[in-house]
């Protein structure tokens, strides 16, 4: 079978070592922030794991190999092409890796390529999940159907409310994987610490969490955890100006037709337009305060395991 992963030497020698090793993922870095702010974010995400003793590998898919582990030149080459990049999820890989193409990956395709890479702690910023009217649309996130299949725990600040967080919750259970909210007994919403939604667990440290994970895949070997981790209270935006962004954006979709793997960057790039840069600073800071627990959580599982 070809192999079709290329690893950094930095996250090769991290895998031998068994050093603790943090995925993340490049479609926010493409579709989810704009350029400089997208690069400069990436590599303080990246600072923010070493800093907390592990090892982050960026993915991506470069010249039509799966990535783990990218140079800050090749981060920036991500960062400056923008959406010229496409969002590559799951059912994108075959043809981009046959055709010798890039990709960034989504939480899905991440998830991916950690599995490939041995890979079990990954932090992103929001999953994807059950859009706001899916019973209609059937827009529901590829990332769920991975979460139910691979085995790869991702950090994130919950989910966004472009999303219907109780279905995708509801979803989630549905495929048998556990929702961990570190430090609180709700879901948070991304921009906000509350969703009014439970998370099935409440853990309070790294090593609770680290030791869940391990238990998990002794039992079982398919499947992910979502572990979500609020937003830093400093952070936090307004919530009712939030509220009204995320209204208007989806009223714009709505107008425009946007629809499929568009309309996740879509949103996210109106509601940044109408809260003048305010969600993307919370965006920012949510997503290092993520790479932190992650790192955290990856130190405690290299010990117990
Ligand atoms: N949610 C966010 N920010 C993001 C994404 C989701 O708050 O950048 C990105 C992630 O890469 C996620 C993807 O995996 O969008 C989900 O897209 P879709 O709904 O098309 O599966
Ligand atoms: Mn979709």
């Amino acid at each position: 079978m070809q192999n079709h992963l290329t690893l950094s030497p930095e996250v090769r020698a991290a895998l031998a070592e068994n050093q603790p090793i943090v995925a993340l993922e490049s479609t926010i870095i493409a579709h989810g922030m704009p350029f400089p702010k997208n690069v400069e974010t990436a590599l303080r995400v990246e600072q923010t794991v070493r800093r907390a003793g592990a090892v982050p590998a960026t993915c991506a898919i470069l010249d039509g190999r799966i990535r783990a582990g990218l140079s800050p030149d090749e981060i920036e080459r991500i960062g400056r092409a923008g959406a010229a990049i496409p969002k590559a999820s799951r059912r994108d890989l075959p043809y981009l890796l046959s055709q010798g193409l890039h990709g960034a990956t989504t939480v899905a395709s991440t998830m991916i390529a950690a599995q490939l890479a041995g890979i079990r702690l990954f932090a992103t910023g929001g999953i994807g999940g059950v859009h706001r009217g899916a019973t209609a649309s059937m827009d529901i996130s590829a990332d769920l159907q991975e979460l139910a299949q691979t085995p790869v725990a991702v950090v994130c600040a919950g989910a966004k409310s472009i999303l219907d967080i109780g279905l995708t919750l509801e979803y989630l259970e549905t495929f048998g994987v556990p929702v961990l909210g570190f430090q609180t007994d709700e879901f948070p919403a991304f921009y906000t610490r509350r969703s009014g939604f439970g998370v099935d667990y409440r853990m309070e440290t790294p090593t609770e969490i680290a030791r869940l994970l391990q238990v998990k895949w002794q039992l079982d070997a398919r499947g992910g955890v979502v572990i979500g981790n609020p937003i830093p209270a400093e952070y936090e935006p307004d919530a009712g100006v939030m509220e009204r962004a995320i209204a208007e954006a989806l009223a714009d979709a709505d107008r425009q037709q946007i629809k499929g793997k568009a309309i996740t960057p879509f949103l996210l790039a109106r509601i940044e337009r109408i809260t003048g840069g305010q969600s993307l600073e919370s965006n920012i800071e949510l997503v290092c305060h993520n790479a932190r627990l992650a790192a955290e959580i990856a130190r405690a599982f290299q010990a117990e395991g």
